[in-house]
């Protein structure tokens, strides 16, 4: 009789054990992710209008996707010589995203890495500096608007307004970043612009200040040889009474910084959820 005591005392003992345990890994999932998990990144084809042939990005869902009932969405934008695979293979996005779920300082969000060169045929051009390659970057914000965007709101749980659809990208896609993120300020909510490039065009920046962006940040090298082009738009957006950051830190055009605009970048961007 005291052995079935003993017994069915156990019992109910793990029996609460296990619903405390499980309470706690709850409550704590709701900061952070358990370190360890980790989140996917998965090529994707969608059909451009713009160009007239398929083209391809790279997506990184976070550990758990889709376990948020809708996530933002965060376009980042590679340099001159790259593909939608420059972040991929060189910018370590998924350990950067994964580290930072793990300590809970990211917003559910998906990175959506484009090629950032909008042509047909599709391919890095022999001189990535050429006017072709140039306008190619240009063009690339049509694509992004008209087939990119639809294609990532209809395949994804993403929310659809500007609130939680950010922009950022290195040398180029800094460049492109602001020139599209602060030339649409109505589609994008934060643009963050790493070691932007000469494609900067502060003339398509809107400052009638109808819109204001919640967040700029720009971040360069102190040994970049484009730092002048930081400092250009940082000067412009300060004349026009444009909040925004700039911020600059030992390195060169190298992906020391670019990393490192990423993670610091991040957990800036889509604060407050809903
Ligand atoms: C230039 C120097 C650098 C330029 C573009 C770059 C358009 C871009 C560099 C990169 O993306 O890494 O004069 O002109």
């Amino acid at each position: 009789m005291c052995e079935r005591i003993d017994f069915f005392a156990g019992v109910r003992f793990c029996l609460f054990a296990f619903i405390l345990i499980f309470a706690a890994a709850r409550a704590d999932a709701q900061t952070a992710q358990p370190a360890g998990l980790k989140g996917a990144v998965t090529r994707q084809t969608y059909f451009s209008k713009t160009t007239g042939v398929d083209r391809h990005c790279y997506v990184y869902t976070p550990p758990g996707y889709p376990e948020a009932k809708k996530y933002s969405v965060l376009y980042v934008l590679h340099g001159i010589g790259g593909t939608e695979a420059e972040w991929i293979n060189h910018g370590m996005p998924k350990q950067i995203m994964d580290a930072l779920y793990a300590e809970g300082k990211a917003e559910p969000m998906i990175l959506v890495f484009p090629n950032g060169r909008a042509m047909n045929p599709d391919r890095v051009p022999h001189n990535p500096f050429s006017d072709e390659a140039q306008a190619a970057f240009a063009n690339f914000e049509k694509d992004l608007l008209e087939d990119l965007i639809p294609f990532i709101q209809k395949n994804y749980s993403v929310y659809t307004d500007r609130k939680h659809r950010g922009i950022c990208g290195l040398s180029m896609g800094g460049g492109q970043s602001l020139n599209f993120g602060l030339g649409h300020p109505e589609l994008f909510s934060c643009v963050g612009a790493f070691s932007p490039a000469p494609n900067t065009d502060t003339g398509l920046f809107k400052v009638d200040g109808k819109v204001s962006m919640p967040l700029i940040w720009i971040l360069c090298g102190e040994s970049d040889s484009l730092l002048n082009i930081s400092k250009n738009a940082d000067a412009f957006l300060t004349a026009h009474t444009i909040p925004h950051a700039f911020k600059t830190m030992p390195g060169g055009h190298d992906w020391g910084v670019w990393k490192a605009g990423l993670r610091e970048f991040v957990p800036l961007i889509f604060m407050g959820g809903e």
